[in-house]
Parts: C-alpha cells; structure tokens; sequence
C-alpha cells in the first residue's frame, strides 16, 4: 500500500501552465475529490477539462487532469497531474484542497524514488533525472539525458553480467558438486576480468571530463599583482564581483565566479597576485593562488603588456605550465604593447584590454574550443563523485581478482573480490548481488531442479 504523495511540480513561479501531481494508490479518488469531473474510467494519459476546487469547494481554475495507471506511469504507480494555469496562488490553493482530501505532501525527490522502487529506473538514471533538472549547460543537460535513457547502465551491465555468470558458475562448482556442470577453466576467466577491468577504467577515465561537464572548467587567473587579473574577471563576469585598484596586492583572497564561454562554464577563480611579500595576510593569499593553480583545469596567465616581463612573470609561467591546459594574456593592449606573443612559451597568446574589452571574445571562443565538444555527452560519461567512487572501488577489486589468479589464489578468495566488485557496480545501477548471483545459479544451471 502505498500513501499518495502529492506536490506542485513546475516550481512556484509565475508561468503560463503549473502542475500539480499525485501519485499513489488512492490518488484518482482523492483527485476526483476536487475535481469536478469524474476521472475513474477515463481513459489513461487522456487530457479531461474540468474544474478544480479548493478546500472549501469552490471553483479555483479551469484545468486539465490526466490519469496514468500503474504500472505505466513516471513512478509505476497509478497517478494523476492537473495542468493548471502556473499561478503560484492557485497552485497552492489546489494542493492545500489534495491534502485535505488525504494526500500527504511528497518530500524531495520523493516521485523518482518510487520510481526507482518499482523498477521503472535504476539508481543511475534517477540521479541523472535530478541531474537533468539541475544542468546549467545545453551539454551537461544532454549528459543527464543521456543517463536518463540509460546509457551509463550500457556500460556497467555488461560487466556486471559477465561478473554474475562468473560468481554463479563458481558457486554453483564449489557448493553442488554433485551436479553435472563444466569445471571451472581460470584462463577463460582470466580473460573475462581482463576486458572487464579494462572497461572500468575506460569508464572512470571520463570522470575527468564528467566534472568539469558538471561544475563548469577551473579556471584560475594568475600573475604578478597589479597586471589586471581582477579586471578580468569583472570583465567576464559582466560586472564588478572584484575590487581593482592600482595598488599592488589588492587581492589578498581567491574570489570565484561562474561564466559561460561559448558553451562551456567557466569556474573563474581570481587569485591573489603570486610575488615575495613580508605581509603576513598577502603570503596567504599567495599559498591559495598556487593552490588554485594546482587544482585548475584551465590556467590563464596574465601579464601587463606595457612592461617587459621580468622574472616573476616567468616563474609564474613556470607555474603556468604544468596546468592541464594554459592560455597568456596579454594585458592593457591599449597601453600599447612591449611585450611579443613570441616571448611566451604557451601554445594560445592572446593580447586583451580588460579595460576595453578588446580581444574577450576571441578568448572565449579560444576557451570554448578547448573544452568543448571534446566530452560525449550522450551520457555516457561519469559526471558524479558518488559513481566515480563505486567504479573505482569495482575496478580496484577487479585488479586484486587478477593478481589473486595470477598467484593461484583459492577460488573462495577470488569470488570475494568479484562479488565486492559487483557490490560496488550494484551501488551504481541498484542491483541487488546475493539476488542475482543466487537467481542466475538456479537460472542458468539448473541446480536443485
Ligand atoms: N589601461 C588599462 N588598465 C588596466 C587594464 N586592466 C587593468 N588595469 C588597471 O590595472 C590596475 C590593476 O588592476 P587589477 O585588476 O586590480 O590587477 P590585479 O592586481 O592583477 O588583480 C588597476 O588600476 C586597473 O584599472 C587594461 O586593460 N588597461
Ligand atoms: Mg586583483
């Protein structure tokens, strides 16, 4: 038996339609309850017009109300959505009137974990859909539908598969030894760990891609102090998140801020400017810029064009250098410039005003050709840190079953590394192992007939 739940589900904003959704054993009797046509024999997925009450039985909207019957419905539970006119007032009003004719309120998240109960997705497509919804690229938003229509699934479950074949074929050796089953063969097996792991690791190589596709590409802006890093970032941002001033060291901590380039989110971080310095609160400043630099995806080297570099611009370079992928700025173009693109040892130089505005776009059209569409994003990449974990974990536990073969450990030993293996794939997909491996053993052997 499972309560109906229900909830507005276009958010409370003024729009021009708002839904309000029910899902749950009793939700078409308690929906006809404040509506005023009957909905028990319509049709499923059928949009009804009618008029939807509020607590006190008067008419609040004209709106249309369509049934889907388990199991084929969002949750797999029967439901019902009232496509309202999207007026937070009357959405309220209609949802206080589905609690007093006995639905509860649905807590976060709470239709897609029936969902996932009554098997209509697994555990890595109801965290895309919560993916889907919060996206903030047209990129990260196909990766989660990706995922939604189950690609990352595509990749595990073959896996997965192989492993629970391997697990029940050496159970069903070890405890029914009577039966008539083939005898284990270890290098076959051998084999199968092998592309198994070796698809695991293809997998968990994505993530790199998965995070920036998620929280945006770091990007850390670095130079001497006082060559313009700050003005850049309001440059990009649009607006004044930074304070400039001609005084050297004005930036004493890192401040962040989130851009679009092209298609691509940028994590801008502004850094303290990285020099010597005997004040105490600058040194620190200084510690998080080469912090930030470490971390960073991206690297944009700042220099002031209107000097000649000296030797902290070029142990900042150095820095510069090691970062997955860097960019020079040359800054204050309309100083005029002393410095040559030739004097910097990066693959993109690109002279820019962050006073004018000069040469932005060709920097974020640089950006944006760098990461993106380099990343899949047909969701079958690993976005989450949560799955990212699982996977490795699976494939850590996949090399020990290798080395355990390859030293001749006992098959009691190894199954204990499959079955962890599998453990944590299941904590992707939701599988269930001791289920599966059991089931797949009277399956696929026919033991105990
Ligand atoms: N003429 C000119 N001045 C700039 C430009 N960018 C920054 N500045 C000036 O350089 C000084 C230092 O800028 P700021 O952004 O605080 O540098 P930071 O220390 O690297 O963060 C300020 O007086 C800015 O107005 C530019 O493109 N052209
Ligand atoms: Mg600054």
């Amino acid at each position: 038996m499972s309560h109906t739940i229900a909830a507005v589900s276009t958010g409370n904003q003024v729009a021009a339609i708002g839904i309000l959704r029910l899902s749950g054993d009793d939700c078409i009797e308690i929906a006809e309850k404040v509506f005023s046509r009957p909905l028990q024999s319509v049709p499923d997925r059928k949009l009804i017009l009618g008029e939807l009450f509020d607590i006190q039985s008067r008419a609040i909207d004209q709106c249309m109300a369509v049934v889907s019957r388990a199991p084929h419905s969002y949750t797999g539970e029967n439901t019902v959505e009232f496509h309202c006119h999207g007026s937070p007032a009357v959405l309220a009003a209609g949802l206080q009137s589905l609690y007093a004719a006995g639905a509860r309120p649905a807590r976060r998240g709470e239709f897609t974990k029936r969902a996932f109960l009554n098997g209509k997705l697994d555990l890595t497509q109801a965290e895309a859909v919560i993916d889907l919804i919060e996206a903030e690229t047209a990129d990260a938003a196909a990766n989660a539908a990706g995922q939604v229509g189950g690609r990352l699934q595509k990749v595990l479950l073959p896996v997965y598969d192989r492993l629970t074949d391997l697990c029940s074929h050496f159970h069903a050796v070890l405890d029914y030894p009577d039966e008539d089953i083939e005898d284990f063969g270890l290098s076959n097996y051998a084999a199968s760990l092998r592309s198994d792991a070796k698809a695991l690791y293809a997998l968990l190589q994505t993530y790199g891609q998965g995070r920036i596709l998620r929280q945006g590409v770091k990007t850390a802006i670095v130079g001497r102090p006082n060559v313009g890093k700050s003005s850049l970032l309001n440059a990009l941002a649009g607006f004044d998140r930074a304070i400039v001033t001609d005084i050297p060291g004005t930036t004493r901590d890192t401040v962040e801020e989130t851009v679009l380039a092209g298609s691509t989110r940028l994590r801008l971080i502004d850094t303290a400017g990285i020099r010597q310095t005997a004040d105490t609160v600058e040194a620190m400043g200084v510690d998080r810029s080469r912090k930030a630099l470490e971390e960073a995806d991206l690297a944009l080297f700042v220099c002031d064009g209107s000097q000649p570099l000296d030797r902290e611009d070029r142990e900042i370079i150095d820095l510069c250098l090691e970062a997955p992928q860097a960019i020079a700025l040359i800054n204050k173009t309309d100083l005029g410039s002393v410095v040559e693109p030739a004097e910097l040892p990066f693959m993109q130089v690109i002279p820019i005003s962050a006073g004018t505005g000069e040469g932005l776009d060709l920097l974020r059209n640089c950006i944006d050709d760098l990461f993106a569409g380099e990343v899949p994003c047909d969701g079958s990449i690993l976005t989450n840190p949560r799955q990212y974990d699982a996977c490795r974990r699976a494939y850590e536990s996949l090399l020990s079953a290798l080395r355990g073969l390859k030293l001749g450990v006992t098959p009691d030993a190894l199954l204990l590394d499959v079955e962890a293996a599998m453990e944590s794939i299941g904590e992707v997909t939701g599988a269930t192992v001791r289920e599966d491996i059991t089931a797949r053993i009277f399956e696929r052997f026919c033991v105990g007939k």
